[in-house]
């Protein structure tokens, strides 16, 4: 019981900082999209294929989070896209406070799309807001089919979800079709897009969608926000 009560208090806490995160990034007219997903689904290799395709049209910058080291921040910073490395130390998931910090250290100055690229992790990033825009999930394909049925929690909240490495499908043999399935079954709003980022798969699609999602009025994107579509 007391458990409970401590876990909404930080999640409480959390909203607040959230909120004024939000207020920063739209008085900036910035848009901003919190990519999550389990270790090593691809969210670096999306985010690499996206800038590729938006620039130099769209200013970009991305806040990375990872427990250690700042490779994917070199990684983001090899494509002349200015990036900032927040290191949890232990910490499984980024928080409203981490973002707000980090605004001290790296700047929204001429940004129209800023990412965030959470830690590694299936579950925990998915409950804490940031102040986003737009929540984007990242799920590796060759984890099978029933992760939606037993992880349900980050499908859920999340508007878009990226089936990746699809190149891979004919080796792991996980059915596609099952897997969007129990996706919709979740979370029945979701945007699924199978994608490679070894092929390119999908990757024009999702950017596409992604960029209407951007240009979409702002009363239009809360509506779609308030309604998880
Ligand atoms: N075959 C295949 N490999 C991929 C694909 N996308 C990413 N990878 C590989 O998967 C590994 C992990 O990719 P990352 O982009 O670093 O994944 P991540 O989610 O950013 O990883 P963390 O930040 O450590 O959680 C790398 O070896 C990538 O080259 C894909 O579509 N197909
Ligand atoms: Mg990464």
């Amino acid at each position: 019981m007391h458990r409970i009560e401590v876990g909404s208090n930080i999640l409480q806490a959390n909203e607040e900082i959230a909120e004024e995160n939000r207020q920063i990034f739209r008085t900036r007219g910035l848009f901003v999209v919190n990519i999550m997903s389990a270790p090593g689904a691809g969210k670096t290799s999306v985010l690499e294929e996206t800038i590729k395709r938006l620039k130099p049209a769209v200013n970009i910058g991305v806040i990375e989070g990872d427990l250690h080291t700042t490779l994917d921040s070199d990684r983001i910073n090899a494509l002349g896209v200015p990036s900032f490395q927040i290191t949890t130390g232990t910490v499984c998931h980024l928080d409203a406070r981490m973002i707000h910090s980090a605004l001290h250290g790296f700047t929204l100055d001429g940004l129209d799309l800023l990412f965030i690229e959470n830690v590694g992790n299936l579950v925990c990033p998915a409950e804490f807001d940031l102040g986003e825009d737009l929540r984007v999930m990242i799920f590796s394909t060759v984890e099978g089919a029933d992760k939606p049925k037993k992880y349900p929690v980050m499908f859920h909240e999340a508007e878009a979800v990226l089936l990746n490495k699809t190149d891979l499908v004919p080796y792991s043999g996980v059915p596609l079709d099952e897997l969007i399935a129990n996706v919709l079954d979740v979370n029945p709003e979701a945007n699924i897009f199978p994608t490679s980022c070894r092929t390119g798969e999908g990757i024009d699609l999702w950017v596409n969608w992604l960029t209407s999602r951007i240009s979409a009025p702002r009363s239009a994107r809360d509506a779609a926000t308030a309604t998880g579509g």
